[in-house]
């Protein structure tokens, strides 16, 4: 009935993708990222079980999670009850394959473990710094996704690999697997030159005396810069937020368009708080998210334009955010 599955390159697509696999028997696989899919650039039909994406065109089985893609269904004028599969606001896309597996067939056990580290990486929902810098069988191959791979060839093999893995074994094996560490013991390399790099692009908004959110403008690169913006919390532990602008890169060009993305603090899962990036996003129509990370991006025509939004946006997004 299902031929293939499509689902995000991520951690929480991997996890979800394995479940689908197992109870469907689908096992091709396609990995893309939610703006392909957004802008319909990839062929999707009603064979393929998507996961962990914006709703396509058609599909034949949708699961998400994402509370802005069921707000583009709603523009769209498309109900939700008439979409098969699932969907739910949770933690993880793989939570609510899961749940919704759960209920038609007995579930392996180990599945548990592989869910539950699915939700926390996914939300980023770490008690701590300490917490989020701890070793885990989910980080440890969450971070074997994310390493540079010398082809997309070999990272979609490396990606199918663990599709396979995580439906048969605990997410404690898989973790130990020799292509695994490798590529973790790789990621951890790249990550210290990050952390190198990451020192010399912090900045400050001139208004944001107080230095509460850490800016990272990454618009004066000219090749795609590589970065995980978290890593600056390293630096800055006591800020409240971290936030990127970069240029979009259209097949390693850079463009003018303008990409924003931004996390709050891991310090505020010890508290009640107001905070909501996903909603700054959507009120300012740069795109969407949860309300602890959240991106987007805005078409600038000339550099003259970029530079101009740029400034515009950051000052929308941090003034916005300070007033939650
Ligand atoms: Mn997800």
């Amino acid at each position: 009935m299902y031929k293939r599955i499509v689902t995000h390159a991520d951690f929480d697509g991997i996890v979800s993708a394995a479940i689908c696999s197992r109870s469907l028997g689908v096992n091709f696989f396609v990995f893309t990222q939610p703006r392909l899919v957004a802008e319909a650039r990839i062929s999707i039909t009603k064979e393929d079980v998507v996961c962990d994406l914006p709703y396509p065109l058609e599909c034949g089985l949708w699961f998400d999670h994402h509370d802005g893609n069921l707000e583009e269904l709603q523009y769209r004028n498309i109900l939700i009850k008439d979409i098969p599969g699932k969907f739910e606001v949770r933690d993880s896309c793989a939570r609510v394959v899961y749940d919704y597996f759960k209920e038609k067939e007995d579930m392996p056990d180990f599945l548990e473990e592989t869910i539950r580290e699915a939700d926390v990486i996914d939300s980023f929902n770490y008690e701590s710094i300490d917490d989020w810098r701890r070793e885990t069988p989910g980080k440890i191959i969450d971070a074997s996704i994310k390493v540079k791979e010398p082809s997309a060839e070999r990272k979609w093999e490396h990606l199918r690999n663990l599709v396979r893995q995580l439906q048969d074994r605990p997410i404690e094996e898989v973790a130990k697997m020799a292509s695994v560490r490798k590529r973790y013991r790789q990621y951890r390399e790249e990550e210290e030159r990050m952390i190198e790099q990451i020192r010399e692009e912090i900045d400050f908004l001139p208004q944001d005396a107080k230095r509460q959110v850490i800016l990272l403008d990454l618009t004066h690169h000219n090749r795609r810069p590589f970065l995980f913006k978290q890593l600056a919390y390293l630096e800055h532990p006591e800020a409240l937020a971290v936030l990127q602008v970069g240029n979009v890169f259209e097949n390693d060009t850079k463009t003018n368009n303008l990409t924003f993305s931004m996390s709050l603090s891991l310090n505020f899962n010890k508290v009640e708080h107001n905070k909501d990036i996903g909603d700054i996003m959507r009120a300012l129509n740069l795109g969407s998210g949860h309300p602890g990370a959240a991106a987007g991006s805005v078409v600038c025509n000339s550099k003259e334009e970029m530079l101009k939004t740029k400034k515009k946006m950051l000052d929308e997004i941090y003034d916005r955010f300070m007033k939650q």
